[in-house]
């Protein structure tokens, strides 16, 4: 894409929009990026783009005519939702609107493999980067795990990878971008503020293999059921390769005698016993699987990916151990961002588990999420937007042990008074945390350092 000297207005700053802006300055584009937020709010995005003087700042909204007649392009911030007034109008005038991810395709040479899903997608790209680094090939893991696309676009050689955790905001605002290797690891309700229905928010997952040819690969779970009606419903123009705790393929990856195996042709080989994978959790094992089946379609050897299960023990902020005080365990679930991440991690443990729960409302229901709490849950602490919306769903099931507090010190604080030898302490909020915090990892930053200092008051 040839950019020098065109208008192009970046809408919101934040990792991504900064990063992009950076990256069309230094391709000879005149950019103006725009954000609603006040400077003193936006510090750090300023102190970034300062090497680039040329970049013109408008901040504290989006004024009438940022985007104009004048404008050759529009790149947004995965962050914005694509009904705000400048991108409405861009639509009107004709003028391309494209998230940062597409962006940074269009500048990189090196293959991407694309991990998408509701929940499990920062897991699995973790995981899969570890593998590339045993196997001694160049990665960059980047996407929505925390590192924009456009921060290592050129930098990725032709003969490195780049392994990216892509979220349906960045995928919605794709149009060329391809991935090598596509993955969808499952799909449950999430950010139904952003996408009117579980229909809408399923298309923009998809689009991770909209543009793929008969020569890429498109990782799907066979456990899911809607992944499964797409692998059989010739949508896909790539190679499926299915995953599955349940099923067997005759080529695909799956659990035989509780062996992780590929079977190639019915031929079967085992990367490594289910036992002796490092990871916990059922819901971990379906990341494993995938993890597993993305490496060996960009031909990473069985015995280096098992040898990276046994030892790859996740990221932080998913079910992250963080202390234990009085035979209590604190667990830090802050990725628990949706209702199904929070039962995937309910369901995780066999312990009384006392939840700290609730954020900021994404318009969602908690039914399902109450029922579980009903049968796992000893205590429920709530704090943020959503507590009386959670209130209501788990007295509908008539659970009625729960508390209302105001911050995370308070919720760790009640939790500890409350415990008994053996308890578990888990945060998983089932809610985005941006109505108290700027994001996930702040909200478990809190948590854990809330724990720590009531460890230490313990002595
Ligand atoms: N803004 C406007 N107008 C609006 C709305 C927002 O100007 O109408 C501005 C905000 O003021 C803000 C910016 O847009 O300055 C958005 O910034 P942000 O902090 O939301 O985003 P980034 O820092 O660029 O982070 C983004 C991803 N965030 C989102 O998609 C919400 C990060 O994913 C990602 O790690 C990062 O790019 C690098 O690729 C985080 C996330 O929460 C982890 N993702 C969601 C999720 O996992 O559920 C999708």
């Amino acid at each position: 894409m040839e950019l020098k000297h065109k208008t192009v207005v970046v809408i919101g700053m934040g990792l991504s929009g900064v990063s992009a802006a950076r990256l069309l300055a230094q391709k000879g584009a005149r950019v103006i990026i725009n954000d609603y937020k006040s400077r003193e709010e936006l510090t750090p995005c300023l102190e970034a783009l300062k090497p680039y003087p040329d970049i013109k700042i408008v901040t504290g909204g989006h004024p009438e005519g940022i985007v104009n007649t004048g404008t050759d392009l529009v790149v947004k911030n995965p962050g914005i939702p694509m009904d705000i007034k400048p991108l409405k109008r861009a639509g009107e005038l004709g003028i391309k609107v494209i998230t940062e991810v597409e962006l940074a395709y269009l500048f990189t040479r090196a293959p991407i493999i694309g991990i998408t899903g509701t929940n499990g997608k920062t897991t699995t790209t973790a995981l899969l980067g570890e593998i590339f680094k045993e196997a001694g090939k160049k990665v960059y893991v980047a996407g929505n795990i925390g590192v924009p696309l456009c921060d290592i676009a050129e930098k990725a050689s032709a003969d490195s990878w780049i392994v990216a955790e892509l979220s349906s905001f960045q995928l919605e605002g794709i149009e060329k971008f391809k991935p090598k290797i596509s993955a969808i690891l499952n799909i449950s309700e999430d950010h139904m503020d952003r996408h009117e229905t579980l229909g809408d928010y399923l298309d923009a997952k998809k689009r991770i293999f909209l543009n793929q040819k008969d020569n890429d690969f498109c990782v799907l779970n066979q456990d899911d059921l809607l992944l499964s009606e797409i692998a059989v419903g010739g949508q896909v123009k790539s190679q499926v390769v299915p995953f599955s705790r349940q099923r067997t393929y005759k080529n695909g990856i799956y659990v035989k005698d509780q062996h992780i195996v590929i079977s190639k042709e019915g031929k079967l080989i085992s990367v490594c016993p289910q036992g002796e994978v490092a990871l916990p959790g059922k819901h971990n094992l379906e990341n494993v699987l995938a993890a597993t089946a993305a490496a060996y379609a960009a031909g990473i050897k069985p015995e280096i990916i098992g040898k990276t299960l046994r030892t790859f023990k996740g990221v932080a902020h998913r079910l992250e151990s963080v202390g234990k005080f009085k035979g209590i365990v604190f667990i830090n679930d802050s990725k628990g961002t949706n209702v199904e991440a929070t039962i995937k991690a309910l369901d995780s443990f066999s312990q009384p588990i006392i939840l700290i729960a609730g954020g900021k409302d994404k318009g969602g229901e908690f039914n399902s999420l109450s029922l579980h709490i009903n049968k796992k849950v000893k205590h429920l602490i709530l704090l943020g937007e959503t507590s009386s919306k959670i209130i209501q769903a788990v007295e509908n099931e008539g659970f009625t042990d729960y508390s209302r507090v105001q911050d995370l010190d308070e919720a760790v604080t009640m939790a500890y008074q409350l415990g008994k030898e053996g308890d578990l302490v888990l945060l998983s909020p089932a809610c985005a945390s941006w109505d108290m915090f700027r994001s996930y990892e702040e909200r478990g930053n809190e948590f854990k350092r809330a724990v720590r200092s009531l460890g230490r008051k313990m002595g």
